[in-house]
């Protein structure tokens, strides 16, 4: 059903949930108008600050969500949440939205939170999660905090969409190896040592300071990303985490980081909005003459296979 964009885009820029909401299931719907949307939306972006949190299912990323979001409210600040699931087919957010534990910010106008599915989008968390962000950004969330819901195979592309990422994880046996093999150790700015009112977390801080300390060779005014241990729960640790955001945060402005990390991000938006615009291309083309007739002549030995691609994509793009 056609939308009236200029309206929704209006109201989104008030700041009105509803209309936030429903850009965002266009975003998630992959509809037609979101090309007018998001040239709407231009203007606006660029002035949220985007923090992603990754960790192990049950680690206490939502809970911790949670508690930045009333953190940040009680410094005045208008907070939007995302929470991605790259492992879950569309769903128009019904599924997971009982699994954002969020009801202590539902009512609140200032925060506005939104469930999106990825799985079997064409480009998916990679063209997905960005185009959601700048609905958020745009409609005026001063914080926007990205979790990752479901198995983390994605936590390095969920990094790759924030300017500051968290990376949580809970006291227990094998944690710092399992860090060290999901390869998290790279992608932190921010580490979170959640459930310290458990057994361990003060061997899991030392680990991990150990383990980010390793086989560096940090020049003086590199970025070395603290540990902070928190219970989230009782939000014990929080303000010491939004301190820690605050500094990276200046610290990126300081150095160039925030602007470098921001071309690459808008870098590679537009190679997977461009990729998927030429793989739809490439799927139009059944009954198409030109695929055949390009294989007939590699058949024959008048034309190499790269010849021939080459020449397919010219003509996909020409039109
Ligand atoms: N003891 C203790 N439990 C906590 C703490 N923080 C969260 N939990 C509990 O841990 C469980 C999982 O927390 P969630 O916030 O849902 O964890 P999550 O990482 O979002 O989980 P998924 O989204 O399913 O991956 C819940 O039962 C929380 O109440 C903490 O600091 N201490
Ligand atoms: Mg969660």
């Amino acid at each position: 059903m056609a939308v009236d964009v200029a309206s929704l885009v209006a109201q989104a820029r008030e700041g009105r949930p509803r209309a936030v909401a429903r850009l965002i299931s266009l975003v998630e719907g992959a509809s037609p108008q979101l090309r007018e949307v998001m040239a709407a939306l231009a203007p606006r972006c660029g002035r949220a600050y985007v923090v992603g949190l990754t960790g192990s299912p049950g680690v206490g990323k939502s809970t911790s969500t949670s508690a930045l979001v009333t953190a940040y409210r009680q410094r005045g600040k208008r907070v939007g949440i995302l929470a991605v699931d790259p492992s879950s087919p569309f769903s128009g957010g019904a599924l997971l939205g009982d699994r954002v534990r969020m009801n202590d910010h539902a009512s609140d106008p200032g925060v506005y939170i939104r469930s999106m599915a990825t799985r079997g989008h064409l480009g998916g968390l990679a063209w997905a999660a960005p185009q959601a962000i700048r609905v958020l950004d745009a409609a005026g969330c001063d914080v926007i905090l990205v979790e990752t819901v479901g198995v983390g195979q994605s936590e390095v592309e969920i990094a790759a969409q924030a300017d500051t990422s968290v990376v949580l994880l809970a006291p227990g046996m094998g944690d710092g190896i399992q860090a060290a093999k999901a390869g998290i150790l790279e992608i932190g700015d921010v580490y979170v040592v959640n459930k310290a009112d458990r057994d361990g977390a003060d061997a899991t801080v030392r680990e991990l300071n150990h383990m980010l300390g390793l086989g560096e060779a940090r020049k003086p005014g590199d970025w070395r990303p603290p540990v902070v241990k928190t219970v989230a729960a009782r939000g014990e640790g929080v303000d010491e985490v939004v301190a820690a955001l605050e500094k990276h945060h200046g610290w990126m402005e300081e150095h160039g980081v925030l602007a470098e990390r921001r071309a690459a991000r808008a870098a590679g938006e537009i190679e997977s909005i461009a990729v998927t615009a030429l793989r739809e291309r490439m799927g139009e083309l059944s009954g198409d003459k030109r695929l055949p007739a390009l294989a007939e002549r590699v058949l024959s030995g008048a034309l190499d296979p790269y010849t021939a691609a080459d020449e397919l994509i010219q003509s996909l793009t020409e039109g």
